[in-house]
């Protein structure tokens, strides 16, 4: 399997998250990607290749400009804005966390004090924002560019192995660990070269089978028909992100039928799970898509440590088998996964079965 890997992620290390009441140590950490790192070079399961920067736009289309420029300077003009208040700042060690939210008895109007722009971007108080956040990030996305890159060539299929992950990410705000929605970027790159290469009416699929909604891709896309969104995950009335993800949200306008949500109840197993994907796989299917992106979380495993789902590490063998069947140009993205034991192993029972 070629792997796509930059090890950049490092540098975004967020000491703690606001969760369950309390600051409690961020489950997202460099050791998710090391571990599945070393787990796969010690079984000789991987081609390691390092993220290169390509001329893309996909960034710019899928995410709002102003967006953009927030993630890429909060870091420092909050520091700026400590600073003036006359604290002594050591920007490595300064996690942004938002307070103050937006929420539908507000309005949303542009803020001007750094606290207000915060809350206006962000979905939760457990996504901190450290000095690299931004970096990692579009490193990230990078990988998820270059994965495309190499499946435009003869690789049938290319995991990109990076963190922050992506799928909560929305056009403009983000949550849940993301900043940049990878999955997003990868998909809307695709389509940029298949209408490059004379295919203006291509279409990409996306599996999101992280065990949470993956509410970012979907809100990306809703309301278009280029791009099929198929997502597994657990029932939103018991978990995060708890506001979007309802069978009922099938797409809107031009998108309308392109968006296919199946939550699954806390306590699923494989059994049901199996089940529902050969579902999702014959949606795919049907859309009849040029190629398919999957929005990989390992936190399905039944010893994750935040999620619900009770899937084996065996499982994932049979996961890799049904989705790889489809026979389709693959790109694999890395989402969530917290139980760091487990990813590598996990991961070396999903990636086997795709050509
Ligand atoms: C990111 B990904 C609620 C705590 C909030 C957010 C979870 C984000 C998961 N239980 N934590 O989809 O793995
Ligand atoms: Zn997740």
């Amino acid at each position: 399997m070629l792997v796509i890997h930059d090890e950049t992620h490092r540098e975004h290390a967020p000491v703690s998250e606001f969760y369950r009441g309390r600051m409690t140590p961020c489950f997202e950490s460099p050791e998710r990607c090391d571990q599945i790192r070393q787990f796969l070079e010690r079984q000789g399961l991987a081609t390691w290749v390092t993220a290169q920067d390509f001329p893309s736009r996909a960034i710019e289309t899928v995410h709002c400009p102003d967006y953009l420029e927030f993630l890429r300077t909060i870091h420092p003009r909050w520091c700026d804005h400590l600073i003036q208040l006359g604290e002594t700042v050591d920007p490595g060690q300064i996690e942004i966390i938002p307070h103050t939210f937006p929420t539908r008895n507000l309005r949303s109007i542009r803020p001007q004090s750094i606290h207000g722009q915060v809350g206006y971007y962000a979905m939760d108080t457990a996504s901190p924002i450290t000095a690299s956040a931004w970096r990692a990030t579009l490193a990230a996305s990078r990988g998820a560019i270059h994965a495309v890159e190499w499946v435009q060539q003869q690789v049938r299929t290319v995991f990109s192995l990076s963190r922050p992950p992506g799928h909560h990410a929305c056009r403009d705000s983000y949550g849940g660990y993301c900043f940049l929605n990878h999955a997003a970027v990868a998909a809307q790159h695709w389509l940029d070269r298949l209408a490059e290469q004379g295919e203006p009416s291509g279409r990409v699929a996306i599996l999101d089978v992280d065990f949470h909604h993956g509410n970012g891709t979907q809100q990306i896309f809703y309301e278009r028909s280029d791009v099929l969104f198929v997502s597994i995950h657990a029932d939103p009335r018991q978990a995060y992100p708890y506001f979007l993800g309802t069978a009922d949200e099938t797409g809107a306008g031009e998108g309308r039928g392109a968006n296919l949500n199946i939550p699954l109840p806390i306590g699923t197993t494989w059994e049901e799970y199996g089940r529902v994907l050969e579902r999702a796989l014959q949606a795919i299917h049907n859309f009849g898509p040029h190629g398919l992106v999957i929005s990989f979380g390992a936190d399905t495993h039944e010893e994750d440590p935040i999620s619900g789902f009770r899937l084996r590490t065996n499982d994932f063998s049979a996961m890799g088998q049904q989705i790889a069947s489809l026979n389709l140009p693959t790109v694999i993205i890395m989402e969530g996964g917290y139980q760091y034991s487990i990813l590598g192993p996990t991961l070396a029972h999903f990636l086997p079965p795709f050509p």
